[in-house]
């Protein structure tokens, strides 16, 4: 039987480009976010190579996201995988400057978002003795950088759930992966620089990126191992890039 997977943050970037790739490899996907616009597009391109769902909620909105995962049809209800995908970073402030909405949204969407959702199906993977969860994190997570302090202290809370996830989740059988990129090509430096194009292009200049399509791929991999194989923790930076902050541009 294919594989049901849940992915957050599905209408844009790696979510999408993973949502495209275990598409072509017959996976049966739950696509979420909150722009039904993209959702629906999703649903009509993908639904022709593999069964589709979707819904939109906001992943800060616990009740939407409770009522979400209960109103899934029976046949998408036993969810195998769940990919903790959906997130972003706002502003790139020192801790000094930094603006408490951005942080708030930082705190909500990449933590407690991820908590929300994670707890709406953890009960569904610890019912049927099985499971994979998946929580992209980021190399923010890994190092602190100048002006990443809420990001960073979000996505290092993301490592650390990862790390306790695969403890708690050890006797029920679950598997818990951790992949943390360096700098993907995606509409997340958009949203960092609240719409401002030309200073988000500016950060994928003179160096090859790491693409969306690259993460999906390593997804892709990570999930289809084994069941008694669990990549615990994965870090991947572009050739270029050695750390948050040492890049090799032209
Ligand atoms: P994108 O901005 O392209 O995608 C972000 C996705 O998250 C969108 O699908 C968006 O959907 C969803 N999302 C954001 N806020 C919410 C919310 N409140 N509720 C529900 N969904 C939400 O960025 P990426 O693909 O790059 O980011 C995906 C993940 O990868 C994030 O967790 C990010 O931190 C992480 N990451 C990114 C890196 C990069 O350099 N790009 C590097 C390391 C990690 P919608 O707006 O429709 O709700
Ligand atoms: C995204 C990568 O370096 O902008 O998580 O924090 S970085």
């Amino acid at each position: 039987m294919n594989l049901t997977v849940f992915i957050t943050g599905a209408t844009s970037g790696i979510g999408k480009a993973t949502a495209e790739i275990l598409a072509k490899n017959q996976y049966r996907l739950i696509l979420c976010g909150r722009r039904q616009d993209r959702l629906m597009k999703l649903q009509s391109e993908l639904g022709k190579i593999t069964e589709v769902t979707t819904l939109q909620f906001d992943v800060r909105n616990k009740e939407e996201v409770f009522a979400a995962v209960e109103s899934l049809p029976e046949s998408y209800q036993q969810i195998d995988v769940l990919i903790n995908n959906a997130g972003n970073a706002h502003g790139l402030s020192s801790i000094q400057d930094g603006d408490i909405d951005d942080w708030d949204a930082m705190l909500d969407i990449n933590v407690k978002g991820l908590l929300y959702v994670s707890k709406a199906i953890m009960p569904i993977m610890i019912k049927r003795n099985s499971g994979f969860i998946v929580n992209i994190g980021s190399i923010a997570g890994k190092e602190v950088y100048p002006n990443g302090n809420v990001y960073c202290a979000s996505k290092f809370a993301v490592n650390a759930l990862n790390k306790s996830m695969r403890i708690d989740l050890n006797k029920h059988n679950i598997r818990v992966s951790g992949i943390h990129p360096g700098a993907v090509e995606t509409e997340f430096s958009e949203v960092r620089f609240k719409g401002d194009s030309e200073r988000a292009k500016n950060v994928y200049t003179g160096y090859k990126a790491l693409q969306a399509e690259d993460i999906a791929d390593i997804i892709h991999f990570v999930i289809s191992r084994p069941y008694h194989v669990n990549i615990e923790d994965l870090v991947v930076y572009p050739t270029a890039q050695a750390s948050p902050t040492i890049l090799n541009k032209n």
